[in-house]
């Protein structure tokens, strides 16, 4: 099995924690998106990372692919058995992809990719109008939802996995939760970043 995609990314982080919790080999290739290889664009029509190789199967889409490996490797599960816990875990993930990940990479962009990738400066004011205007909501909402380790069902599952992997590209920008303003956020996303199938996902290559 070869997954393509920095661990840069999120969406990627994503897979890599999946891989590592159901404990299956991966070739990784750690290449950027719209990267020209024709095998990572056979399984990446448009050229987005994640992109999954599995034999003669292609698969691209960080959920689609988590997707295809919770049947392909059912233990540990990481999506719900029942039916509303299953629904919650899906509303995290695409919460995760849709609202957290836009906002969680704003000052990764500025502070770290323009700088270092794009030979552009960073715009602090996008920065603090990402931690003071547009992330708040976000992090009020995940506070209220913070009823014990795991978001649903009581086990570590995909919901988890969704919505903290965009928290680690905030660190790399030297953001982080306010612990006094969100004190169950910040403990949360600490914890859940702790679990060795994280700390494997975040010392993946990254290119
Ligand atoms: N919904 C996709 C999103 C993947 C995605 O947007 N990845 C970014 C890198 S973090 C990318 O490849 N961007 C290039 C582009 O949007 O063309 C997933 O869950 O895998």
């Amino acid at each position: 099995m070869k997954l393509y995609g920095t661990s840069l990314s999120p969406f990627v982080r994503k897979v890599l924690v999946v891989l590592a919790e159901k404990g299956v080999e991966v070739r990784h290739v750690p290449l950027r998106f719209h990267d020209p290889d024709p095998r990572f664009r056979a399984a990446s029509p448009f050229g987005k990372i994640p992109a999954l190789e599995d034999e003669d199967f292609r698969l691209a889409d960080s959920s689609a692919i988590i997707q295809y490996l919770e049947r392909r490797h059912p233990e540990p599960a990481l999506l719900p058995a029942t039916a509303r816990d299953l629904g919650r875990a899906i509303w995290f993930d695409e919460l995760g992809d849709t609202e957290l990940f836009p906002l969680l990479v704003k000052p990764f962009v500025q502070r770290v990719l323009r700088p270092r990738f794009m030979n552009q400066p960073c715009d602090e004011a996008a920065v603090a109008r990402c931690m003071g205007e547009e992330l708040p909501r976000l992090f009020d909402y995940l506070e209220g939802q913070i009823d014990g380790p795991f978001l649903v069902g009581g086990t570590f599952s995909l919901a988890d996995i969704s919505v903290v992997t965009g928290f680690h590209n905030l660190h790399l920008a030297g953001e982080a939760v306010d612990a006094g303003r969100w004190p169950r956020l910040s403990a949360y996303v600490a914890a859940i970043l702790e679990r060795p199938s994280f700390q494997a996902a975040l010392s993946a290559r990254q290119g």
